[in-house]
């Protein structure tokens, strides 16, 4: 029998109060993984409340303190990474290397905020006025929602959910219907660890029905969200309407630049890690390879050979290089971007349809996918597509392979792979997007740094690193006069 998952409302696992359920199925394999609440508006509202309860004893509890569960936390999520690195794979496919990796990093994110218990520094510095001290700190805002996909089950969460929880926020968490058990795996975690009933909240369900209600709900001050921008842009208009701050990341449409002198085994090392890891459903993942004129041919027919050669295949076997996209709807989109680069005169190169060979039958596995003669304004350059699909655009110089890298609407990461350190620096001014990489693939940011993107990716914030904490807190600024009389600033100081 499909084990039956719950939420997690004011300490207590609890089934949607109407009782509906779904079930997640393995895309590797169709067989169901699990089934959950499928919550309706009244849950989130529970939630919510308890989140509320919670608040004004977690605030009050010294941040080392709060730092101390996380750490405890972290040292759960290593005991049991094995484990949760598995039963990611296999309600969302990735591969078992990978799935570690995805866990690894809710580790170094837990253990890096964990430490934010004690330091979440402010500022002190000199007044204008005599006997008058000033301070900065941070404060809590409040209630936090946290809406994340299915394609880093463990990671995305850890950087909404332990930033918020350090500094004081209680939060109520609705995880993706694609990667239920891993929301379920982080939260049981920190319930492990000691975090008191109701600080976290785990709501189950979609995003139509739970998503929204958290966004309109009076009582959460602050929406963090990764997803699409078709969503996060309405999320953000729902924000500006009730005055609520809204944290956006929403994809990217990132390249990798290979100039003439690069070294070229190296680049398509990256270009085969950058497109095709996680079977390119990545924010992250180089979904145009922008080629100087004087190594394109080369480099395309190597990365065609290359990307042919990928074994597709179940996440768990160790030797599968490629696994499943995660669900029907997202093996149709990418199936259907295959007539359209066609049509707009791309060459299909390599790949370009589902499999289903042996047991491939079973799961939603698509060939990884290389279009040549891509041209910049192409919908298959322009349109993020979230598969195992690249295009390659051939361009004369690094002014041009510049231009041509800013000009998608979205700005989340890029990187050139150059020998040349004055192209790498010019590259590094000029490239318009948050993350750039020089001589390495555009994935694999690392927790302590500020992570996010420009134009249709984000909406100003960053994720991860300190920057994390400037979302999830307000500055309070505190001036403390012990002049005994009225001091007037701007005034007195003359
Ligand atoms: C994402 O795809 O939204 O840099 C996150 C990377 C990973 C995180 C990706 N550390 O590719």
């Amino acid at each position: 029998m499909t084990q039956e998952y719950q939420n997690l409302i004011g300490g207590r696992w609890t089934p949607a109060r109407d009782g509906r359920r779904f079930e997640r199925e393995n895309p590797a394999t169709g067989e169901p993984t699990g089934s959950y609440p499928r919550s309706g508006p009244d849950d989130v509202r529970d939630a919510v409340c308890a989140a509320q309860d919670a608040a004004a004893a977690w605030r009050r509890t010294p941040a080392p303190r709060r730092g101390e569960i996380l750490f405890r936390a972290a040292e759960i999520l290593v005991r049991e990474k094995e484990r949760f690195a598995r039963e990611l794979t296999g309600e969302m496919g990735k591969v078992i290397k990978e799935a570690r990796g995805d866990v690894q990093e809710a580790i170094d994110m837990t253990y890096y905020m964990a430490g934010e218990g004690r330091r979440s520094f402010g500022q002190t510095t000199p007044s204008e006025l005599p006997d008058k001290f000033a301070m900065s700190v941070r404060a809590p805002v409040g209630v936090v929602g946290c809406i994340t996909p299915w394609n880093f089950p463990m990671a995305i969460p850890s950087w909404k959910i332990m930033p918020a929880l350090v500094t004081g926020n209680t939060v109520v968490f609705k995880p993706s219907q694609y990667a239920p058990k891993s929301a379920c795996n982080l939260v049981k975690t920190l319930e492990d660890a000691g975090i008191p009933p109701g600080v976290i909240n785990l709501v189950f369900g979609e995003g139509a029905e739970v998503g929204a209600t958290l966004v309109e709900h009076p009582a959460v001050s602050l929406i963090s969200f990764t997803g699409s921008n078709a969503v996060g842009r309405r999320i953000a208009m729902q924000g500006a309407e009730l005055g609520k701050p809204v944290s956006l990341e929403m994809g990217g449409r990132n390249a990798i630049i290979v100039m003439d002198d690069a070294d070229i085994p190296l680049a398509l090392d990256g270009v085969i890690w950058s497109a095709f890891g996680t079977t390119g459903q990545r924010c992250t993942a180089a979904s145009r390879v922008i080629v100087q004129a004087g190594v394109y041919d080369e480099f395309a027919e190597r990365l065609v050979q290359r990307a042919e050669r990928l074994r597709l295949g179940n996440g768990l076997d160790e030797r599968t290089e490629v696994g499943p996209v995660v669900n029907t709807d997202q093996l149709h989109k990418i199936d259907a971007y295959m007539a359209v680069g066609r049509d707009e005169g791309a060459t299909l190169a390599c790949g370009g349809a589902t499999t289903n060979v042996g047991d491939l039958g079973r799961g939603y596995f698509f060939q990884p996918t290389v279009f040549t003669d891509a041209k910049p304004q192409m919908r298959i350059a322009q349109e993020e597509i979230f598969g195992p699909v690249t295009a390659l655009i051939k361009v004369g110089s690094l002014e041009e392979a510049i231009a041509v890298n800013n000009g998608v609407p979205y700005g989340l990461s890029s990187s050139i792979y150059t020998r040349d350190v004055n192209r790498a620096f010019r590259a590094v001014e000029g490239i318009d997007t948050g993350l750039v990489y020089v001589n390495a693939g555009t994935i694999g940011a690392e927790v302590h740094l500020p992570f996010g993107g420009t134009r249709g990716t984000g909406n100003g914030h960053r994720e991860a690193g300190t920057a994390a904490l400037d979302t999830f807190t307000e500055w309070k600024t505190v001036y403390i006069d012990y002049s005994g009389r009225l001091q007037k600033a701007q005034i007195d100081s003359e």
